[in-house]
């Protein structure tokens, strides 16, 4: 990737592709094609092979996706499914048919099976059950990981995926019924801190255990990984680190100095009990993470009360 190369960031709006665009300009690359939501469907197939016959990207990084946490993810099957097959399969199919250099397909670690042995290794993919209440998005990006498979097994195509851990930063999506748990719980303790409320509740039994990746990072590993990496085989990216949403949301509370007590409502979903990846194949090409949890967790305080609520609280 040379630094005039005509690069699309599929989802450049979002917590992932937003972050890839801060790496990459601030790397010195500057030939961009961009394109917001109501610019350009991604689940119209038409419309996206008139974009890539009229643009002609070198370089494409495919991180446009229907996302969300656990809430949204169990009760929003079809479009977590429907419109996560629709995007990549347009925009693989004409990545290869306007013979671009290179495509970075964005997965999940919801796509091993619930109960894999820990840390998760990239060879357990397929190897048993999907964790039900997300099995519609994991099986989505199983099929975007075997469709850059196969189009590089039949035709050469030079596509890569990679396995991002749970991500949060700067642009995450707040909103409390359809976010992950870090912007989440961020957002309530803020507000339990605003509100001077007894008790903030966490979802489920605070047992399960999550890695937690700052978005910036993650952005550094794909600009590194479209470099360094051209190989068929999927690749975690983590931080080689996970913490029990218990503790997670005691160190959010600290942070934000929230003096009540933490409750949990037990009726809500856990999910998968444990999800740590095997970060080894990542450290042999030479790459590791850098932003601590709690450094991460204070940007992305310090992001939401400047953007998303202006209420800076003493
Ligand atoms: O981040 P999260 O929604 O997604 O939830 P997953 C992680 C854990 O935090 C679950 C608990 O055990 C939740 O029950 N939790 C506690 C909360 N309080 C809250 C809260 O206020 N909001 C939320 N959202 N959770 C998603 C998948 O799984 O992870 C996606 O559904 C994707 O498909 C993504 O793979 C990375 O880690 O369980």
């Amino acid at each position: 990737m040379h630094k005039d190369s005509r690069i699309y960031i599929a989802g450049h709006l979002g917590l992932v592709g937003s972050a890839i665009y801060r790496s990459l300009i601030e790397q010195g690359f500057s030939n961009f094609i961009l394109r917001r939501h109501d610019e350009l469907d991604l689940c119209d197939q038409s419309a996206v092979k008139l974009f890539f016959e009229q643009e002609q990207p070198e370089y494409v990084f495919l991180a446009a996706a229907v996302v969300g946490g656990i809430h949204a993810n169990d009760t929003k099957p079809v479009e977590f499914m429907q419109s996560n097959l629709q995007i990549q399969n347009n925009i693989i199919d004409f990545s290869w048919k306007n013979n671009i250099k290179k495509l970075l397909f964005l997965g999940s670690t919801c796509v091993y099976p619930r109960d894999c042995p820990q840390p998760i290794k990239e060879e357990y993919l397929l190897s048993g059950p999907l964790e039900k209440t997300n099995e519609w998005y994991a099986i989505s990006k199983i099929a975007g990981i075997k469709l850059c498979q196969a189009y590089r097994k039949q035709y050469g195509f030079n596509a890569i995926s990679l396995m991002p851990t749970n991500l949060y930063g700067p642009g995450d999506s707040f909103d409390l019924r359809s976010s992950h748990v870090l912007p989440a719980l961020i957002r309530k303790f803020h507000e339990g801190k605003l509100r001077n409320t007894q008790s903030v509740e966490i979802w489920g039994t605070g047992q399960p255990y999550r890695e937690f990746m700052y978005v910036d990072d993650m952005a550094d590993a794909c600009c590194y990984l479209m470099k360094n990496y051209d190989e068929a085989d999927i690749l975690n990216i983590g931080t080689g680190k996970d913490i029990s949403i218990k503790a997670l949301a005691e160190l959010i509370g600290e942070i934000i100095g929230y003096q009540g007590d933490i409750v949990f409502d037990k009726n809500k979903p856990d999910g998968t009990p444990k999800k740590l990846t095997d970060i080894s194949k990542l450290a042999k090409l030479g790459w590791q993470s850098k932003t601590s949890l709690s450094d991460g967790i204070k940007k992305t305080y310090d992001w939401y009360l400047e953007n998303i609520t202006n209420t800076t609280v003493n």
